[in-house]
């Protein structure tokens, strides 16, 4: 698949001396806590390429310390102007008025529109599917799932003609397990096949795991950046690697790293209002020059950026594989 260039990708060459296969954006965290008002926290968050410049759907948990939507513009991707106001969603189904949270949005553009998939509350934690045109009007299609679940992660095509969603079943709180699933669906109402695509391993991802950013297609299959969680003596640590998924069959993992690419160790990952966390949401790519800049979430509390080259993410990936 020839994605579109995106010459105006946020981009940091790798520092002299550093051998890791993603590095961090020297002025991280790119959006503070307290970059709006009202925000306790901004993290977490989904941005596309849009008209030229960036648009996004962010986690801003508010002064009251609920969780809400809000949209944001940028003309480089880096510094955000944020809207001070949740996102308005239009319902038409009142039974969905009000939402009681909304959080870790993603975004992706597929066919005609930008769907945005969200942890939605109805009656504890599912997945909420909605979509925008213009980042003005936002509508709410449906609650993709009975609760409990979370990390609902669409692919930017169908593939036999279905939408594509990876998701990870879960509980009504801190859940102590998770792996990821993939289910299809004819419309985004309706759901069926459900697949499993892997669990949990050693180490860093030995408690649960979650689909991150929209999979990036390549020639050696979707590129998938998922989070995985460690249960320490402190408790969970979340870092996040990556897998290979079948193009056609995406719930077969081709090749999966070994190592993590990030962990939490700088103090915008390790220090906040949940210690130990680095939570990856989005990536932007630019296929010519196969950049990947990835916008996570530190510690529950700001956002930042990592970059890292296509071509070696995917060595990494193949060179490291384990099952
Ligand atoms: C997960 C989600 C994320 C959060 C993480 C660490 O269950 O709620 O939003 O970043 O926990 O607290």
């Amino acid at each position: 698949m020839t994605h579109a260039p995106l010459l105006n990708i946020p981009w940091e060459e790798r520092p002299a001396g550093c051998s890791d296969v993603i590095w961090r954006y020297n002025a991280n965290p790119i959006i503070p806590r307290d970059l709006i008002p009202t925000s306790n926290s901004i993290f977490n968050s989904a941005v596309v390429p849009f008209e030229g410049q960036f648009a996004g759907v962010f986690r801003c948990d508010n002064k009251k310390r609920e969780l809400t939507l809000h949209r944001g513009m940028s003309e480089n991707g880096i510094n955000w102007n944020i809207d001070h106001e949740p996102i308005l969603w239009q319902i038409n189904d009142p039974e969905h008025d009000p939402f009681e949270h909304r959080y870790d949005p993603r975004l992706v553009w597929l066919e005609d529109r930008f769907y945005i998939t969200w942890c939605n509350g109805y009656h504890g934690p599912t997945i909420g599917v909605g979509y925008t045109f213009d980042f003005k009007d936002f509508f709410f299609i449906e609650n993709a799932f009975l609760p409990f679940n979370r990390n609902g992660v669409l692919f930017l095509r169908k593939i036999n003609g279905q939408f594509m969603m990876l998701n990870r079943p879960s509980d009504n709180g801190h859940t102590p397990f998770g792996d990821i699933f993939l289910s299809q669906s004819p419309d985004l109402v309706h759901r069926r096949k459900h697949r499993f695509v892997m669990g949990v391993r050693r180490g860093w991802e030995s408690t649960k795991i979650g689909a991150g950013p929209i999979p990036i297609e390549t020639d050696e299959g979707w590129l998938l950046i998922y989070h995985g969680v460690l249960t320490s003596c402190n408790g969970f640590v979340y870092s996040f690697g990556a897998a290979l998924l079948d193009l056609e069959s995406p719930w077969k993992v081709l090749a999966r790293g070994g190592p993590y690419l990030l962990s939490p160790q700088t103090y915008y990952e390790c220090v906040g209002d949940v210690p130990n966390v680095a939570f990856p949401c989005a990536a932007l790519y630019d296929q010519p020059t196969g950049r990947i800049a990835i916008y996570y979430g530190g510690v529950d509390t700001v956002t930042a950026l990592a970059f890292g080259k296509i071509d070696e993410i995917i060595d990494f990936i193949k060179t490291t594989s384990e099952s």
